[in-house]
């Protein structure tokens, strides 16, 4: 039997908007994987710009998901997280990582904290915290310019100007691997440095950066990123693939007229990632 690789995605759905299981889930799909939502909340769209959210959340549903999965001792080789609205979550999260993630597996912690220097409404001290320690559990970690600096304590202009010194000052002393999103080599160009913890080596993928800016962007280069070490690729390949799908998805989403707080158009472009 041939099996297909698990992935728990501890998220929350935002209903509309494109960002966290509703572009993670058809992703992780796309690209062979078997992705099991956990979800940490449902919200009527993302907080980024659509108003007052209608939002329920269930931390009491995943724990009680974990019990149930405990009991089945289900065992993921992924376990990946990203957005997440308390420290309870954060714990919660740092369980299904520490219970569920099969020997030699694989946990990404997106550290969704924040963007173009500002932190999320929902987002506070002991959120900031309970993040950094789910970090500490991780393979790999993928913060953009702004979570750089939360995870660091320093202010976004005191972080290294060079990305890949970031990138291995980001790895706790080489112990994980660390994309940094968001980073620009040069005016025009836009993408990712990277430490790789298996030989730690450093390196900077960067495509030509597309006009405006989408909420989810991150959210979509994590789960390429996630499937892509999965089919396993190397973290270089990895950032490549993920780089160029969100440009591509940028750029598709701008031809088409598409309004930015929407989020990036990937339907048409998901079949690049099947196998
Ligand atoms: O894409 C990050 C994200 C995830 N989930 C929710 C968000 C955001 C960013 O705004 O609001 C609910």
């Amino acid at each position: 039997m041939t099996t297909i690789s698990r992935v728990a995605a501890v998220h929350d759905l935002s209903c509309f908007g494109r960002c966290s299981l509703t572009v993670i889930l058809p992703v992780l799909s796309a690209m062979g994987l078997q992705c099991c939502p956990l979800p940490t909340a449902v919200l009527s769209t993302h907080t980024g710009g659509f108003g007052p959210v209608a939002r329920t959340e269930l931390a009491g549903q995943l724990a009680g998901t974990l019990g149930h999965w405990q009991r089945l001792s289900l065992q993921f080789e992924g376990v990946y997280t990203g957005y997440l609205s308390s420290p309870e979550q954060a714990a919660l999260a740092l369980r299904a990582v520490e219970e569920r993630k099969a020997p030699g597996g694989l946990a990404v912690v997106d550290p969704v904290l924040g963007d173009g220097g500002k932190l999320y409404s929902s987002v506070t001290p002991e959120l900031v915290e309970a993040m950094k320690e789910l970090c500490r559990a991780a393979d790999v970690i993928t913060p953009n310019l702004t979570e750089a600096a939360v995870l660091l304590d320093r202010a976004e202009d005191e972080l290294p100007r060079d990305g890949e010194a970031l990138a291995r000052l980001l790895s706790g002393g080489g112990r994980r691997s660390v994309v940094v999103t968001g980073v620009s080599p040069e005016p025009g160009r836009i993408g990712a440095a990277w430490f790789d913890r298996t030989d730690a080596r450093t390196g900077l993928c960067a495509g030509p950066r597309a006009a405006g800016s989408f909420p989810g962007t991150g959210d979509l280069f994590a789960a390429v990123l996630t499937g892509s070490l999965l089919r396993g690729e190397s973290l270089a390949e990895g950032c490549a693939r993920a780089v160029e799908f969100v440009y591509r998805c940028a750029a598709r989403t701008l031809e088409l007229g598409s309004p930015a707080r929407e989020g990036v158009v990937f339907e048409p472009l998901l079949g690049e990632l099947c196998p």
